[in-house]
């Protein structure tokens, strides 16, 4: 059994949509970041960082901050999700890139655009470029390609569920998907899926996937 520790984020949500992928039994506790329940000491004695998402492996008694750890903990121990040979590289590339690149441009848009807007024009000027540089090198990838790694037209796998749940906010971003057929299509796919579906709502329903 596997508590976890989120709120209603991309990166809360990336946890709980592969948990519901593998079919695991797992606790979503929710840690409300807006009312400062993340520097609660009970929550920093798993995620020193003070950040979502976390988790802990009731079992093994292992806890593990940081969405890109936690993912790869999972796809290693359970054998799904995380290829082989040179993909396996390819997907831990693809997964450093939206932990390091990815989440951090567009969690900064989230910030100056739909947060902060009117307030500092430089910074919604370089935002707006950072966003369409990601978004550019993404719909570069994906095109001729289902998913974002593995061999051939690519096959699902962590470095998937940890870009999509960014994308689903294209609209905090200013971005219309339909700039980025293929992103658009990949974010379809996705959606499609019953787990993602699940995930998206934990540890509660905020509003429903949106739909370009
Ligand atoms: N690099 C971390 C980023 C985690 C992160 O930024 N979490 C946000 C929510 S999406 C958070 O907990 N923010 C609360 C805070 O900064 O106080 C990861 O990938 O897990």
């Amino acid at each position: 059994m596997i508590d976890l520790y989120t709120w209603t984020t991309p990166n809360g949500r990336k946890i709980s949509i592969m948990l519901e992928e593998l079919g695991e039994a797992y606790e979503a506790h929710a840690v409300d970041i807006g009312a400062g329940q993340q520097h609660s000491p009970e929550f920093l004695a798993i995620a020193p960082s003070a950040k979502i998402p976390a988790i802990r492996d009731r079992e093994s008694g292992l806890t593990l901050m940081e969405s890109g750890a936690i993912l790869m903990w999972l796809a290693e121990t359970r054998g799904r999700f995380l290829p082989h040979g040179e993909e396996r590289w390819k997907t831990i590339e693809w997964l450093c890139w939206q932990v390091g690149n990815l989440g951090p441009h567009l969690g900064q848009a989230h910030q100056v655009l739909k947060y902060n807007r009117g307030k500092a024009p430089w910074s919604e000027e370089k935002s707006r470029a950072q966003v369409a540089r990601a978004y550019a090198t993404l719909e570069t990838r994906l095109t001729d390609r289902d998913f974002i790694a593995g061999a051939g037209r690519g096959e699902y796998t962590i470095a998937d569920m940890a870009c999509w749940p960014w994308i689903s906010r294209y609209e905090w971003q200013e971005v219309k998907l339909s700039d980025y057929p293929a992103v658009r299509e990949w974010y379809l796919r996705l959606a499609a899926r019953p787990a993602v579906q699940a995930g998206y709502h934990k540890p509660h329903y905020v509003n429903d996937i949106p739909m370009p």
